[in-house]
């Protein structure tokens, strides 16, 4: 399977990716947690990254298509991905297929998982007091939830365009979310 996780935050992209790379054996890339692991390193990459990430605005996309097309030519990508957090407008998504179009493979599937804004908030606050993330601040937030809305939710159209848009309820039980989206893979 290749397919790409959309939603907004906190809608458990990266909980769920987790989850159903495990199911299907294929590697989960969150370009989330790679920029996060950069900045931690103290990397060349994590310092091009960290002013626009506490800010709650996009990487450039120079700094991350390149970083993702590394990521798809590795080895553990080649039998299928999820892509968790990428594409992230509309930019990202053509830059996406020309990637894979240069792997010579295509994308099966484009993965929705929504929930309103209200959950997503309280989830978000509430693992700011877990892990302190310093983009998990409500003003932070409410930029993230912005920039969402203005330029990650246009590539639903995209997808759907396309027909490779699956869309799951993304609230409820952790459980209950996994359950419906293995139900939802299973049935492409
Ligand atoms: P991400 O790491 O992708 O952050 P996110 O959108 O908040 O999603 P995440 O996967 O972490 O959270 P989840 O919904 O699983 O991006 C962070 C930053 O990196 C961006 O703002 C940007 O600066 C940069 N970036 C990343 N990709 C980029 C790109 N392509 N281009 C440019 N910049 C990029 O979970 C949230 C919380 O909810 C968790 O605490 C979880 O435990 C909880 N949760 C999940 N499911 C739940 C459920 N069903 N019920 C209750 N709680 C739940």
């Amino acid at each position: 399977m290749r397919a790409v996780l959309l939603g907004p935050p906190g809608a458990g992209k990266g909980t769920q990716a987790a989850r159903l790379a495990e199911r299907f054996g294929i590697p989960a890339i969150s370009t989330g947690d790679i920029f996060r692991a950069n900045v931690k390193g103290g990397t060349e990459l994590g310092r091009a990254a960290q002013e626009y990430m506490s800010a709650g605005a996009l990487v450039p996309d120079e700094v991350t298509n390149a970083m993702v097309r590394d990521r798809l030519a590795q080895d553990d990508a080649r039998k299928g991905f999820l892509l968790d957090g990428y594409p992230r407008n509309p930019d990202q998504g053509v830059e996406l297929d020309t990637m894979l179009s240069d792997l010579g493979v295509r994308l099966d599937a484009a993965i929705e998982i929504t929930a309103d804004i209200d959950e997503v908030t309280k989830r978000l606050l509430k693992r700011a007091q877990i892990e302190g993330r310093e983009d998990d601040t409500e003003p932070v937030i409410r930029k993230r939830l912005e920039i969402y809305a203005t330029s990650t939710a246009p590539l639903t159209a995209y997808f759907e365009g396309r027909g490779l848009l699956v869309q799951v309820d993304g609230m409820g039980d952790v459980d209950d979310v996994t359950a419906r989206l293995i139900a939802a893979v299973d049935s492409e």
